[in-house]
This record gives structure tokens, C-alpha cells and sequence, in this order.
């Protein structure tokens, strides 16, 4: 009896820690020394709070790892690590957390763009500078954050649009149809910003389908079937803001019975190995580069900001783009 009531006692503190772990809400201090405190109070080392938004996607997992390289890069430095599951109110926490912790920067790779004004002032007055990595927040005083490093989204959602461009013309009649990122995201504001600013002078093209997959593989492949399944045979591009979403949709269009890279042109950006096997197996027609492979440029940057040095406001990261053609090269290439 009384080993089963402790052995239930243990079960559910397991399962607490585990839901604790799970809600995103705590934070995880990774280092590369072993036992190291990270706490920033009696140890020499400083410390960066990483807010990151989840794991939604190939591209997420590549920056999460390339971030958590940090300590192993500089041994002066420690990392926090929170997973906001695609939460905002999990980032919130996640910094006021670090603030309590007393961290020496705080990184924030926001979900979204708006509703971190109340938070990061809260980081000002507890004199904690701010960067902020890959998505960027609009918020109404500037000096909320010392910096942004990321990707150019409009950029790239030009970009995928010249492609469709240069392979069809301008004057050819297209339907399109768009799988957006999680709304209200730079990664999805831009890319769409971009991509409709360019294609506003081909008359003929015709945007017929655009909805959300959340930037995940699983919602991709829904709602392509949802688009298939109303305009299968109408739809001649599909436009991804990102490689997930696609490789969903490459399954739901091989499924329909159509073949992706051919009957349906594909564009897609991140440049996730996955992607690049599809493309290389002749499945998908582009990827417009984004870098996740964000932690060397983070660990530069705050280093400079704890020197004391001016740092750029905005720092960009650097990348490319890639054809069908070059795929098969390529994939060797391929980090993440
Ligand atoms: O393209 C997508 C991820 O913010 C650049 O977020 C990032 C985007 C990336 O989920 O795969």
C-alpha cells in the first residue's frame, strides 16, 4: 500500500515537471560546462536568455541548435533556453522570467510582431539589453531593443516572385496558390508583402487560394488538400512561405494525383535538407534561402553590447537562392 501511494506521489511529480517542461512557460539553462550554475550571480559568466518562438518547423530546429552552440563557442558565456510553442503569452513569460534571473541580455525571437511594448520595458528598466533575432516586432519607442539580426522577409517573398517571373513571364496566366506563415509573423507579413508588390504589375497572375498552414508540415499538407480539393485542377503555382508547409503540400498534391514540380510549379523558402530532396527528385522548382544558423552572429552581437561597443541596429544574415538545377549539388552542401 504504502509503496504504491509513494510510487503514485512520484508518478505525478514526473508528470508535473514534465507539463512544467512542456508548457514553455519554464526556462532551461544549457551550458557547456558541467555544472555550471548560469545564474549569473556568483559565476563570472554572462549570461543570454533565448526567448525562441517553438519547434514548428526544420527551420526552427536549425536555429535552435546553431543558438544553443553558444556556450561551446565561448566558455564566458552561458544560455537560457525557453520554447514558446508557438505562444506568446509563453515568451512573455519567458522573458520576465530572464529579468528575474537577472540575465545579461535577453535575445526574443518573437511569434509575432505586435504586443511586446508592457515586456521589453520591463527588460528596459531592469537595464537589460534586448536582441531582437529573425522576426522583428513593431513596437512604438525604438529603444526598446538594441538591435535586430535576421533575414530580409520581403526580400524574400520578392525573390520567390521573380522566379515565378522569370520561368513563366509576366504576361502568362497563373493561378496561384499561397500557403501563408503564421499570421502576423515577419516571416508571413513580409514574404506576402514581397511576393504581391512584384507580381502587381503581371495582370494575369491570380492569387486563387491563400490561407494559413502555420508554418508547420502537418497543416501544409490540410489545407493544400483543401485547396486541391476545391481547385485541383485550376491551381498552376503553388507559393509556400516555407519549406515545411511545402513538403506537406507536395504530399497532398502526389496524393491527389497530380505531380508536384511539374502539373503544379513550386516555390518555397528556408532551404531545409528536405526540401532539397524533394527538389532534387525533380518535386519542387525553388527555394529562396532564409539562415537560421543565427548563433555565432548572436554571440558577436551581444558580446559587442556587453563590451560596450555601438552595434548596428540592423544586422542581416547572409544567403542565397537555388533552382531545380542546382539541387543536386547542393544537398552535400546542406547544414540544416
Ligand atoms: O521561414 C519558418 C519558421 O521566422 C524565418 O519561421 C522564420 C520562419 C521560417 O517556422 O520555417
Amino acid at each position: 500500500m504504502k509503496f504504491k501511494k509513494m510510487f503514485a506521489l512520484m508518478a505525478s511529480t514526473v508528470l508535473c515537471v514534465g507539463m512544467l517542461a512542456g508548457c514553455g512557460g519554464s526556462t532551461t539553462a544549457t551550458s557547456s560546462a558541467a555544472g555550471s550554475t548560469a545564474s549569473g550571480s556568483s559565476s563570472a559568466k554572462k549570461v543570454i536568455g533565448f526567448a525562441q518562438v517553438g519547434a514548428e518547423s526544420g527551420w526552427r530546429t536549425a536555429e535552435t541548435d546553431s543558438i544553443k552552440t553558444i556556450p561551446t563557442l565561448d566558455p564566458n558565456i552561458d544560455l537560457k533556453f525557453s520554447d514558446g510553442q508557438q505562444k506568446q503569452e509563453n515568451q512573455i513569460k519567458a522573458i520576465r522570467s530572464f529579468i528575474a534571473q537577472k540575465v545579461d541580455i535577453i535575445a526574443l525571437d518573437p511569434v509575432v510582431e505586435t504586443g511586446w511594448d508592457t515586456v521589453l520595458k520591463e527588460a528596459k528598466d531592469a537595464k537589460i539589453p534586448v536582441v531582437i533575432v529573425d522576426r522583428k516586432v513593431t513596437v512604438s519607442d525604438e529603444s526598446l531593443y538594441k538591435c535586430f539580426l535576421g533575414s530580409d522577409m520581403v526580400e524574400e517573398g520578392k525573390k520567390a516572385a521573380q522566379v515565378i517571373i522569370d520561368k513563366f513571364g509576366k504576361d502568362a496566366q497563373l493561378n496561384i496558390a499561397e500557403l501563408q506563415g503564421t499570421v502576423g509573423s515577419t516571416a508571413m507579413v513580409g514574404r506576402q508583402q514581397g511576393f504581391n508588390d512584384t507580381i502587381k504589375d503581371c495582370k494575369n497572375y491570380k492569387i486563387i487560394k491563400s490561407q494559413t498552414g502555420d508554418f508547420t508540415r502537418a497543416k501544409g499538407k490540410e489545407v493544400m488538400e483543401a485547396f486541391l480539393k476545391s481547385d485541383g485542377d485550376k491551381i498552376n503555382v503553388l507559393w509556400a512561405h516555407n519549406d515545411d508547409m511545402a513538403v506537406g503540400a507536395v504530399q497532398a498534391i502526389e496524393e491527389y494525383g497530380k505531380k508536384p514540380g511539374q502539373d503544379i510549379f513550386i516555390v518555397s523558402v528556408d532551404g531545409i535538407k528536405d526540401m532539397f530532396e524533394l527538389m532534387a527528385a525533380g518535386k519542387s522548382n525553388a527555394i529562396i534561402e532564409c539562415n537560421p544558423l543565427l548563433g555565432p552572429q548572436l554571440l558577436e552581437v551581444s558580446k559587442n553590447i556587453l563590451d560596450g561597443k555601438e552595434v548596428e541596429r540592423s544586422i542581416k544574415s547572409k544567403e542565397s537562392q537555388f533552382l531545380q538545377k542546382d539541387a543536386a549539388t547542393e544537398l552535400p552542401n546542406r547544414k540544416y
